[in-house]
């Protein structure tokens, strides 16, 4: 099924000619109900697309390419839990972490099975943060420290600062990830063995950068609490219990999860653990529930009302009939801070893909470049090329109605902000605008026609606006699984195995080749010149 051989994808192809022309300015104009038309919600989640350069007919087009891309039948494939990352031969089911879909893996349901390591997740989150379970020395755990990368760090680092509020002082959460020794002596820097709960997230346990890690991780921990502390002080997350236990850490002291969960979709199943430990186990279950509420409209709404159906089909209008190659994406909310880089991997590990599901290569674009920073921070540095730019770049704007934080009018100069600049976006600035603010201020023909140009901001640049009353937990799941779910429909429309990574595991065999050359003193000569050059210079250098 090549969506662009479609009739849907040709009469958008078609109606794209129409659409260049179109004005924001002049759609809103024309039509007082846009705001209600192209805004949909879900709890108190509004999802305002009024700002994308789409007309009614532009939508029902893309509508009736998510049909003709039988949308509907892969949505339940997904959920039935068919082996749709058909790659590796796994099903995806992050959904059924979060509810009973009635998922079946090989014909065995597996809600039992997820249902059971909730329980032993809620155990330990309950017993570390009522002191129950405490380390070798019987001290309390006074501190958490997750050993993941990729996606076994991403997911809970992200919603752990996120979610810092809800957090009662009773644990505090460090993340490691980068191999470089620098950002774990950082991490255990002021950290007492006695008191430091370990989380070894990974779901194969064979990482590289995590075991190199963990293993430093457990020398610092042994070096004052002997090797009998590993099994008390370490909790293993995999999906791999006989790694597990070979370093050290009994079957009781794992947290399982099964190949049907990605890696970038773990967030929902045991490597979650830093989160329910942070937060405490219910507040991690109003996680789940948020993304289950997320799930059930996913799976029923129809498709024009449906949210996050509408925000993959945009991202198929701006991709590849606009030709954006860029978004940007803007969470007015410092909590929210480390939400572009968890999307990053989101998007483009999911489909940044260039061969169709049966390995035909593609001609038509996938993946955008996704990539963003908290407002108002980025109004400071990047949003010059946003709104002057020659690129046409899509943004996401994303807010709380409340904050926690209640500083002297903090919040209301943080979202006349995040108002402000869609709008901007969306306005621009015209000439006559120009021309008659530098009158006013007394400049004369000359200088007015030498700084028009640089003055004039050209406008009608498309973003989505995302506000809901509060950053809680619940929130924060709708919040994720609509872009999970916005993922899955761009996906399944460009015809891509979004469940796959073979771009990540090429750097995972890549090291591992290079890494006995670093050692001895013979001049590396089995690469290009330019990696030989580098290798050999490294080698004087050090
Ligand atoms: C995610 C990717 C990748 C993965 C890491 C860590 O979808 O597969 O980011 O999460 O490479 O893998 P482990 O959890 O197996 O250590």
């Amino acid at each position: 099924m090549t969506p662009t051989r479609l009739p849907a994808w040709q009469a958008l192809a078609a109606h794209h000619a129409t659409a260049q022309s179109f004005r924001l300015k002049d759609l809103f104009r024309q039509d007082p109900q846009r705001f209600a038309r192209f805004s949909l919600s879900l709890d108190d989640l509004l999802l305002d697309a009024s700002k994308h350069l789409v007309s009614a007919e532009t939508m029902s087009l893309l509508t009736a390419l998510a049909e003709q891309a039988r949308l509907p039948a892969q949505i339940e494939a997904m959920f039935r839990g068919d082996k749709i990352n058909a790659t590796e031969g796994r099903a995806a089911l992050h959904t059924a972490l979060r509810g009973d879909t009635g998922a079946r893996v090989d014909g065995e349901p597996v809600a039992p099975r997820v249902q059971g390591v909730l329980r032993k997740m809620r155990a330990l989150a309950e017993g570390v943060r009522d002191g129950g379970i405490a380390g070798q020395t019987g001290r309390r755990f006074t501190h958490v420290v997750n050993i993941g990368i990729g996606g076994s760090d991403l997911g809970p680092l992200m919603a752990c600062e996120a979610l810092r509020p809800y957090a009662d002082g009773r644990l505090t959460c460090r993340f490691v990830s980068n191999v470089d020794g620098a950002h774990l002596a950082t991490a255990l820097e002021g950290l007492d063995p006695e008191t430091t709960l370990i989380l070894a997230a990974s779901k194969t346990f064979t990482t590289q950068e995590t075991l190199a890690n963990a293993r430093s991780a457990r020398q610092w921990l042994t070096a004052s609490l002997g090797e009998a502390a590993v099994a008390r002080h370490f909790v293993a997350l995999s999906a791999n219990y006989a790694e597990a236990a070979r370093f050290g850490i009994p079957a009781e002291r794992v947290l399982e999860f099964w190949d049907w969960v990605g890696g970038r979709y773990s967030l929902w199943s045991a490597i979650g653990c830093s989160v329910a430990l942070y937060i405490g186990m219910d507040r991690f279950e109003e996680m789940l529930a948020g993304a289950r509420s997320m799930d059930q409209h996913f799976r029923t709404a129809p498709p024009e009302r449906n949210l996050p159906v509408v925000l993959g089909l945009l991202g198929i209008w701006n991709t590849n009939f606009l030709g954006a190659e860029s978004r940007a994406v803007l969470p007015y909310d410092q909590r929210l801070a480390r939400f572009p880089a968890y999307l990053q991997q989101l998007e483009m590990e999911s489909n940044g893909k260039r061969v169709a599901r049966d390995g035909t290569p593609l001609d038509y674009a996938t993946s955008p470049v996704v990539w963003g920073e908290p407002g108002t921070n980025g109004q400071h540095a990047f949003f010059q090329l946003l709104h002057q730019g020659t690129q046409l770049i899509p943004a996401d704007f994303i807010a709380a109605a409340r904050s926690p934080y209640a500083l002297d009018g903090h919040h209301e100069l943080l979202l006349s902000n995040f108002f402000a600049q869609s709008e901007a976006l969306m306005l621009g600035k015209d000439e006559a605008q120009v021309r008659a603010e530098l009158q006013a201020q007394g400049l004369g023909e000359a200088a007015i026609a030498a700084l028009l140009p640089h003055k004039v901001f050209p406008g009608n640049r498309p973003s989505t606006s995302i506000l809901f009353r509060e950053l809680n937990p619940r929130t924060l799941g709708l919040l994720i699984a609509l872009y999970e779910h916005k993922v899955f429909v761009e996906g399944a429309i460009w015809n891509i195995n979004s469940f796959d990574q073979w771009g990540v595991e090429l750097g995972k065999a890549l090291a591992g080749k290079i890494l006995p050359e670093l050692s001895g003193p013979q001049p590396a000569t089995g690469h290009d010149a330019s990696t030989n050059g580098l290798i050999n210079h490294y080698k004087r250098l050090r």
